[in-house]
């Protein structure tokens, strides 16, 4: 099932890209499923916001939900080490990957309908605001939840395929057994208080090893946005690091 689903997205972007002319630019996509029951979704509600949804909020007889992450290919990573601002291919590959998230996840809805179960794509996924810069669907925790992985010092989650890529999600009534969560942290800094490279790339000191200030990297994300109209990206704290790419 998680080989299908990761194949349905593959060729969705595949055909994505063949059509607008693109190349592809990401890796193998990795699927695991959450239990849509699973106590730890109402924790969000303490962890994330009160008004954090839950899958049945969705989908009131929602079973798993599947969550997927997409790595960016490493060269998209190499290319926006170094400098101030966000690398153009970094900026072009988060515009991209959010325009075709609702593509993706409509392939998946339907070859879940095909066999017999229904599913649908998390509305109100979003950033809240400027002022409040949270979600009421998280999907790094979301996928936390579905056993991809464990968070970094740059509180990105890092899955089997590393952290530079981004997470999409999908509620459905299929009932899939849910991956287990990882246990071993994979942050060097948290296993075994090395690395902390993350922190050292900040280029606004949003990012320490003591702690993470959200407004000041909100403010740096801003002024990529500036120069990359929808953009609110940065991403030095996640590529060319040990946790950017793995092979688990
Ligand atoms: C709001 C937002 C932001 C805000 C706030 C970031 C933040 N850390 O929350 C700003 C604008 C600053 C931002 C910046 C960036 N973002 Co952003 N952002 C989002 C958004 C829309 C919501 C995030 C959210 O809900 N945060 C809620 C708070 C509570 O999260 P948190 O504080 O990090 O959570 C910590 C605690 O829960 C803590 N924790 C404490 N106790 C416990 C106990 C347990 C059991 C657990 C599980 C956790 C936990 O661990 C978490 C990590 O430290 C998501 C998309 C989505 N809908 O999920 C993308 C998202 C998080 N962003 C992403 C990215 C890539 C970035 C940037 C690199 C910019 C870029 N694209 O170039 C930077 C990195 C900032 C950073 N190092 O944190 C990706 C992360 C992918 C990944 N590999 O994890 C996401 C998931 C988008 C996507 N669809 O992939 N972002």
């Amino acid at each position: 099932m998680r080989d299908r689903m990761a194949m349905i997205i593959l060729e969705t972007l595949e055909e994505a890209c063949r059509e607008q002319g693109m190349e592809m630019l990401w890796e193998a996509p990795v699927v695991k499923f959450a239990d849509a029951r699973d106590a730890g979704f109402v924790r969000l509600k303490e962890l994330v916001g009160a008004d954090h949804y839950l899958p049945r909020d969705y989908l009131a007889d929602a079973a798993s939900v599947l969550a997927y992450f997409l790595p960016f290919r490493r060269e998209i990573g190499r290319g926006n080490q170094g400098g101030e601002l966000a690398s153009a291919a970094w900026a072009e590959a988060y515009l991209v990957t959010n325009r075709l998230f609702p593509l993706v996840n409509g392939a998946l809805i339907r070859a879940i309908e095909t066999l017999g179960f229904s599913a649908c794509q998390p509305t109100d996924a979003g950033m809240i605001s400027l002022e409040e810069p949270s979600s009421r669907w998280s999907q790094r925790h979301v996928a936390y939840l579905a056993g991809h992985g464990t968070f970094g010092l740059n509180n990105m989650l890092i899955s089997d395929r590393g952290c530079m890529g981004r997470y999409g999600s999908i509620v459905t009534t299929l009932p899939v057994d849910p991956d287990p969560i990882p246990t071993e942290e994979r942050c060097l800094y948290k296993a075994r208080g090395i690395c902390g490279l993350c922190a050292e790339r900040c280029v606004v000191g949003a990012l320490r090893r003591d702690g993470f200030d959200r407004m000041k990297c909100l403010a740096q994300c801003m002024v990529n946005d500036a120069k990359y109209p929808g953009a609110d990206v940065c991403g030095k704290c996640m590529v060319e690091l040990p946790c950017s790419h793995m092979m688990k």
